[in-house]
């Protein structure tokens, strides 16, 4: 009796943890592999971005049938929520996966200032034309040699102009407006020829800085805006202007990479290609369709949503173009130089 009723225990709870994909009953994990791998996001799932990683992560869990198991860290805890320290991270084996911003690397890899250039992608054919074509490559080589395997694209979204203050719709209207910005001085630099007052924060600060007025505005993807419900912390006002878009890299710190086996690394990689092309759909959906139904959600929270036409979009184009030209030779002239031939070449 004693016997039957132990032996059931046991095969519960290993059926449970089976179930709970902590340990396979069948196979034990190959030598080096980790019980756990640690991915880093800026947001969590309620996010298109955060979404991606969820997909990435059950794709690869499946796929390996648990071999690979991987837990989402949000809010980019493993470096205090500090996104500007994420690369550095995940170089030095702290973060084991991630999918990062290009804006948050960028202190690390200048090249990736390159999608923060205003004006640089007009629409979304544009990011399209540089992260898949030659262009990407050359990004995915310049990041291999930072220290990390980049494996897939994904998209956070065209940054919009947010403000408690005024709808914004010449540069002149944004004269004094305090806006937070991310952690790259481009970004310094092209609100302050804007007339703007911009002042460098992250994420996790922003949110309570705007909720007590600190701080008059910020600029992030519509899809941050609606999941972040940044219309109650004062956001009234939105200015369609596009004017950067900020694309995810999917990538894995280089110690773990090589531990696992060639075919598991086969699948970690389809894994994040898969999931990424999702996630782009995820974080487009609502605004790449022509009557753009996200933005009519957005403005039935009674948020005055500000399309500019050709010509008011043009006079932000004019008082940027001095930064762009600055920060071209940063980021390195023969890549920008490529990265427009491609967009003026975009089908
Ligand atoms: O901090 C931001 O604005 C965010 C969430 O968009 C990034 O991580 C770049």
């Amino acid at each position: 009796m004693m016997k039957v009723r132990s032996f059931l225990k046991f095969t519960v709870a290993a059926a449970a943890l089976a179930a709970a994909g902590v340990v396979s009953a069948q196979t034990a994990l190959p030598p080096g592999y980790k019980a756990e791998y640690k991915m880093s996001l800026v947001v969590g799932t309620a996010f298109p971005w955060g979404k991606g990683g969820e997909i990435w992560a059950n794709l690869v869990k499946e796929r390996t049938q648990g071999r690979i198991n991987i837990k989402l860290y949000p809010g980019v805890a493993l470096v205090q929520g500090d996104q500007t320290r994420e690369f550095t991270a995940i170089r030095q084996g702290v973060i084991d996966l991630a999918i990062g911003s290009t804006i948050n690397w960028s202190p690390q890899i200048k090249e990736l200032n390159l999608f923060s250039l205003p004006f640089l992608m007009p629409d979304y054919k544009a990011i399209d034309a540089l992260t898949q074509g030659d262009v990407g490559k050359q990004v995915f080589s310049i990041v291999d040699k930072a220290g990390a395997l980049p494996l897939a694209w994904g998209e956070n979204g065209y940054r919009e102009i947010t403000n408690s203050k005024k709808p914004i719709k010449t540069p002149e209207d944004m004269k004094g407006l305090k806006i937070r910005v991310v952690g790259s001085p481009l970004f310094l630099d092209t609100f302050t020829a804007l007339g703007a007052n911009p002042t460098q924060m992250s994420w996790a600060d922003a949110q309570p800085a705007l909720a007590s007025g600190a701080v008059d505005g910020q600029e992030n993807p519509m899809s941050i805006f609606t999941a972040a419900k940044l219309h109650t912390v004062g956001q009234k006002n939105v200015t369609m202007w596009g004017y950067v878009a900020d694309p995810l890299i999917f990538v894995v710190n280089k110690e773990v990479w090589a531990s696992w086996t060639p075919a598991d690394q086969a699948i970690v990689r389809q894994a994040a290609l898969d999931a990424g092309k999702e996630q782009i759909a995820i974080a487009r959906k609502g605004l790449a369709e022509a009557d753009k139904p996200l933005l009519k959600e957005i403005a039935a929270f009674g948020v005055t949503i500000t399309q500019l036409t050709p010509a008011e979009r043009e006079a932000f184009v004019k008082a940027t173009r001095p930064v762009y030209d600055k920060w071209k030779t940063q980021v390195g002239a023969g890549l920008v130089d490529a990265a427009e031939k491609a967009v003026a070449a975009r089908k």
